[in-house]
């Protein structure tokens, strides 16, 4: 087992291997941070499995409201959204007549920066069109 004494300590060797994931670590008891006698390092690594979760996405939901007007709202969905012309005029149609409509999915920091931008842009240019997020199950 290759030795780290005099680069790193003891503590900072845990840490980086817990830190990591990669590793399940188990160190001889015996040896501990500032003792003087030292063996050459006794430590034990075993690969652990990946412990991978894919994040909860969430929708970002479009609502209807009677001023936006429907070129406008088409624009954005292209331009927030990437939808082509005619993915984008479904969508706005669907929220004219059904009062909402899912414009895109997305992790949770994605759908709350593109609900605010559009928001924030609808707002700038005199129209209450309004974005929210939605937690997907
Ligand atoms: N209802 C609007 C109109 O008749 C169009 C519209 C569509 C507004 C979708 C908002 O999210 C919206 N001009």
């Amino acid at each position: 087992m290759r030795s780290y004494k005099g680069q790193v300590s003891l503590g900072q060797m845990k840490d980086s291997f817990q830190q990591s994931g990669l590793v399940d670590w188990h160190f001889n008891p015996r040896l501990q941070d500032g003792d003087e006698q030292h063996t050459d390092g006794d430590l034990a690594v075993a690969l652990a499995p990946p412990q991978l979760k894919r994040p909860p996405l969430y929708a970002v939901v479009m609502l209807n409201d009677d001023y936006t007007p429907m070129d406008f709202v088409i624009e954005i969905l292209q331009q927030y959204f990437a939808l082509n012309l005619d993915q984008a005029t479904q969508v706005m149609l669907t929220v004219h007549y059904e009062g909402k409509a899912v414009a895109g999915v997305y992790p949770r920091d994605i759908a709350e920066t593109k609900a605010n931008q559009v928001n924030h842009y609808a707002r700038s240019q005199g129209y209450p069109l309004l974005c929210q997020i939605e937690l997907k199950e």
